[in-house]
């Protein structure tokens, strides 16, 4: 990463933040944002929290399944008023099986994402990965609704706080019909979103910069600034089409994808 994007905190501060974030996760406690307290924070500061967040997660032995992106769409980024996309990490225990019901009281402000997920059969790795090379070493494709969960008031905060927060990463449903990436046209899918039998945002794939395969292609290239490759058989989010949407106890959400089916799901206690 540049200098004007260096490490600033001491190794003191990034274990502070990562103990802060990991109870504010698994409490379901909502805390103002990490730069009210280190206003210097960089990016580069927010991944290092992030970093020891994740060998906090392996160091339990759970696994990680993969990665996501986040803020790749327009839709999203106006949203949260946060205009640089970034990445989080997915454990396989923040998985919740297609048509369950998803508890809402482990999570402080849920919102829903339709996504589309690709499964990678190669690794891939380097600053210089082109949306051909992950389609190369896409194994398949399918539908996800992601559910995201900021643990900060208000799902208020700026760049450096988000990624220290894993990029707001809390659960994910993956469903439909899997497909390989070849056999259709990845930037066109349309998907619509239905919250309570109502449609409520509704977009198409290129919405995520162009094509969703830029995302993880773009995802690939910061794991390279954090000296990290997406090992084959990594699931990968590529960033919510549309605007997230909040759901609360008692909501059911479809997401229809154009050629991928559908995943549905449900909140409650
Ligand atoms: C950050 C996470 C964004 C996406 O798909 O854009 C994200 C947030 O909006 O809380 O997961
Ligand atoms: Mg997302």
């Amino acid at each position: 990463m540049s200098d004007s994007n260096a490490i600033t905190l001491t190794p003191a501060n990034i274990a502070e933040l990562c103990e802060r974030v990991d109870h504010a996760q698994r409490t379901a406690t909502a805390m103002p944002k990490l730069t009210d307290d280190f206003p210097s924070m960089t990016l580069a500061d927010g991944y290092a929290v992030q970093q020891a967040l994740r060998h906090k997660h392996l160091a339990t032995g759970a696994r990680q399944a993969g990665w996501k992106a986040g803020l790749t769409s327009k839709a999203k980024m106006e949203q949260m008023g946060v205009h640089v996309p970034s990445i989080g990490f997915l454990m396989a225990d923040m998985s919740r099986p297609e048509g369950s019901t998803v508890r809402t009281d482990d999570l402080v402000h849920p919102r829903v994402e339709c996504e589309v997920a690709f499964v990678t059969k190669a690794d891939l790795s380097g600053s210089d990965v082109t949306r051909e090379d992950v389609l190369a070493a896409t194994h398949f494709v399918m539908p996800a609704i992601e559910i995201i969960d900021s643990r900060f008031s208000g799902f208020k905060f700026d760049l450096p706080s988000v990624v220290a927060d894993n990029c707001s990463s809390a659960r994910y449903v993956l469903g439909g019909r899997p497909r390989y990436a070849e056999d259709i046209d990845l930037s066109t899918l349309g998907v619509v979103m239905e919250k309570n039998g109502q449609p409520i945002a509704m977009g198409a794939s290129a919405a995520v910069m162009g094509h969703p395969a830029e995302a993880v292609a773009l995802l690939v290239k910061v794991l390279d600034e954090l000296g990290e490759k997406l090992p084959a058989g990594s699931l990968v989010l590529s960033g919510g089409i549309t605007e997230a949407i909040a759901v609360q106890d008692g909501d059911h959400v479809i997401a229809r994808y154009q050629e991928l089916g559908t995943v549905a799901v449900n909140f409650g206690n």
